[in-house]
């Protein structure tokens, strides 16, 4: 009934994996290695246009981009409800769902990872974009998906080569997670006293963001109510389900290696 196009280790599809393990739902897995550039064969460009995971299927209905994922699955499996009825805490955990999803964390990500797995990422995205530019030749008609997605990546590829530019996007982040700070030392979550749908999406930045390196922001009681919050988060079951078993099977990495080295 539910399926689920999604890639290993990334972020999107970790925010929907997440409230599909908060609501204990089962669902068919469809693994897609963007290493490979799965997400940009015309199949996969038919079902999600912007060619990116992730995306869902139920009941044959096409559902993308995670923030409209998310409240989706929230309305057609309210058990446990993620979504507060108060309009004052609606409203409030919209806002904090917009904030996360308008955060350029695709460059932060980009731009911060270090050691093998940076080099991979980045030389990825120059594969795809010379890749993007010879299926708009030859797919006709997904000419117009294949030239916006084309631009997209033109951009973040110029972005993430500019460390000046990561630079002043990194000087972002300090002043965000003062506001989830300044939140979380009157609040339990985000939205008042019960998890809501904003925690679930923000357990997958925190997490990135620490994977990262930037921890070390709210670590050592440098922003204590955010440090004992993201242990709250990493301590429920959906964490170890939706991110701490969310590895890229050996075989899938070992392509992934094959295409970004030696382009085959
Ligand atoms: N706004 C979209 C963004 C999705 C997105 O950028 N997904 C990334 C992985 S986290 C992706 O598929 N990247 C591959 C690509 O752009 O080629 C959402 O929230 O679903």
């Amino acid at each position: 009934m539910l399926e689920l196009y999604y890639a290993s280790g990334s972020l999107c599809s970790q925010k929907v994996k997440l409230v599909l393990a908060e609501k204990n739902l089962e669902w068919k897995h469809h693994s897609i290695n963007l290493l490979t550039f799965e997400n940009l064969q015309p199949s996969y460009i038919r079902l999600n246009s912007k060619g990116v995971v992730p995306t869902l299927i139920h009941d044959g209905k096409v559902i993308t981009d995670s923030a409209v994922i998310v409240r989706y699955l929230d309305e057609q499996f309210p058990h446990p409800r993620l979504i507060p009825d108060e309009p004052a805490l609606l409203e409030r955990m919209l806002c904090w769902i917009d904030l996360q999803d308008k955060f350029p964390m695709l460059e932060v990500m980009y731009g911060n990872f270090r050691g093998i797995e940076g080099v991979v990422l980045r030389r990825s995205v120059q594969i795809k974009e010379r890749m993007l530019a010879q299926l708009i030749q030859t797919n006709s008609e997904l000419k117009e998906q294949y030239a916006a997605k084309l631009k997209d990546i033109r951009q973040l590829n110029s972005t993430i080569r500019n460390a000046k530019e990561i630079e002043g996007i990194n000087t972002k982040i300090e002043p965000l997670l003062d506001q989830l700070e300044a939140q979380l030392s009157q609040t339990n979550w985000l939205c008042g006293a019960t998890y809501s749908l904003a925690d679930t999406v923000w357990t997958a930045v925190l997490n990135r963001l620490d994977e990262l390196g930037f921890g070390r922001l709210w670590e050592n009681s440098t922003r204590p109510a955010l440090g004992s919050y993201l242990n709250q988060l990493k301590a429920r079951p959906s964490f170890k389900t939706a991110i701490q078993d969310d590895k890229m099977p050996l075989p899938m990495l070992l392509l992934g290696l094959r295409k970004t080295f030696l382009g085959i």
